[in-house]
């Protein structure tokens, strides 16, 4: 098999968070007076925090903010975030998910995460998965976020193989772009990471068990 080595970005793949992501940038923004709408908040699928600030505050039109300002906006932001995240549980991963997920473990495929977000082993608790994979390069451990590719390269490096041993699966536009960039062949699910030069396109998680016992 060419691909030894699974990295799964975590939102948006694994399970859902993008709405309470928006619900506690509208929270923010709302107090602040700034438009936004879940329009914008699909720009910050797989952006990292202070990225997906500075494009809310595209539509700021009030005094310049210092960076402490913005600093304490994205904290704000990121403890309502995480109240919301409370209300996660096992039920938020789809019997898809699971059960490909276990069936790649059959298939003896190292699987790790990557992710843009400093949140991901509090997302794996709640959903029972932080005993699951065998490696997490998070939002925590990189200098640079998507489209960089660093948060692949070291998941890679934490499972010890290649990045052409491994396959990169994301459902944003930036997350696509950093597996190109370090070398990866990638799948875009969904409909948010479609035609920006994923090397696969899937709707179903459940297809990525065809792509790794496919015959290269
Ligand atoms: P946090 P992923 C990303 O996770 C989200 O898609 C993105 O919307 C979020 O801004 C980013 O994590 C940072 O999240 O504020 O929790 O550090 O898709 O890369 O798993
Ligand atoms: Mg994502």
């Amino acid at each position: 098999m060419k691909y030894k080595g699974i990295i799964f970005d975590l939102d948006g793949v694994i399970c859902h968070t993008d709405e309470f992501h928006y619900q506690a940038w509208k929270t923010i923004a709302d107090k602040q007076g700034i438009y936004f709408d879940e329009i914008i908040n699909n720009r910050l699928r797989g952006v990292s925090r202070m990225e997906s600030l500075e494009i809310i505050l595209e539509r700021y039109t009030g005094t310049p903010l210092t960076h402490e300002e913005k600093l304490q906006m994205a904290d704000e932001k990121n403890e309502v975030y995480k109240s919301l995240l409370m209300q996660m549980n096992e039920t938020h991963v789809t019997k898809m998910v699971l059960d490909t997920l276990k069936d790649l473990r059959k298939e003896g495929i190292q699987l790790a995460i990557g992710s843009s977000s400093k949140n991901a082993e509090l997302i794996l608790k709640q959903i029972g998965l932080n005993n699951f994979f065998d490696a997490i390069s998070d939002g925590n451990n990189i200098e640079f976020s998507k489209p960089h590719p660093q948060v692949f390269l070291l998941a890679a490096e934490y499972i010890a193989l290649p990045p052409e041993n491994c396959l990169v699966i994301e459902d944003a536009q930036a997350g696509i772009e950093a597996a190109i960039a370090g070398g990866f062949d990638s799948v875009g699910l969904g409909d948010w990471a479609k035609d920006c030069g994923e090397t696969y396109h899937i709707q179903n998680f459940d297809e990525i068990l065809s792509i790794i016992r496919r015959k290269y």
